[in-house]
């Protein structure tokens, strides 16, 4: 006869082992990297294209309506998120830190190749955030679109690009000077810049010894069951 008060345990323990056998281990990670490009563009001709900039990499963005200066774009490193990980969630965070018109801003992101260049200013087809900007000196922190950066994971992208642009382009609408990273320039000296925080899990596949000698103990169980 059966015991069934010890068989219950037991198959508890079988279910676990095959569980663990047929799933990778998870891992949470959560990263922060810093801006590694940057760039302010701006549309001299009026013609919907960006084709002018400011100075390339010098730790100041300006974005603002209709003017000579619009847009900024930067990009961050990407390479500390391995292929084949759930991005769980996305942040950016900026310094405002000088003349601001208060109002609506949006971010669009795009696949970056490590340097801000006047083409990126014009990659707005995929919207991953919007916030508003309010009178004074602050820094802001932004939920990203979370698929968007599963999709540049996905692609094994090496930077992720973000274009900010004011919601109104047409006349001296919303934006401000912001500091990217940690410059020389007066304004932005001593102050942590933009960074880009990102929640995933790695999924990473337990140790082939490990398992392999798991799942052998596993088979063997069910073996030497069968045969009483
Ligand atoms: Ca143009
Ligand atoms: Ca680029």
């Amino acid at each position: 006869m059966i015991n069934k008060t010890r068989i219950a345990p037991l198959l508890t323990t079988i279910s676990s082992l095959i569980l663990l056998c047929s799933s990778a281990v998870v891992n949470a990670t959560l990263i922060t990297t810093v801006t590694s490009s940057d760039l302010t563009v701006s549309d001299s001709n009026s013609d919907g294209f960006m084709d002018s900039s400011l100075s390339a990499s010098d730790g100041f963005i300006r974005v603002f309506g209709s003017g000579t200066l619009q847009r900024g774009v930067w990009e961050y490193d990407l390479s500390a998120v391995t292929a084949g990980s759930t991005v769980n969630s996305t942040s950016v965070l900026f310094e405002d830190r000088g003349t601001t018109v208060a109002g609506d801003m949006l971010l669009y992101g795009f696949a970056g190749d490590g340097i801000a260049s006047i083409a990126d200013g014009d990659l707005t087809s995929s919207l991953i955030g919007s916030f508003t900007f309010v009178l004074g000196d602050l820094d802001y922190n932004i939920a990203l679109d979370t698929s968007f950066f599963q999709g540049l994971v996905d692609n094994n992208a090496s930077y992720a690009g973000i274009v900010m642009v004011s919601s109104n382009e047409s006349s001296f609408g919303p934006g401000a000077d912001i500091c990217s990273y940690d410059s020389t320039l007066s304004l932005c000296a001593g102050t942590t810049g933009s960074s880009l925080t990102i929640d995933f899990d790695v999924a990473s596949v337990p140790e082939p010894s490990v398992l392999a000698l798991m799942c052998l103990g596993l088979a063997g169980l069910g073996f030497s069951r069968k045969r009483k």
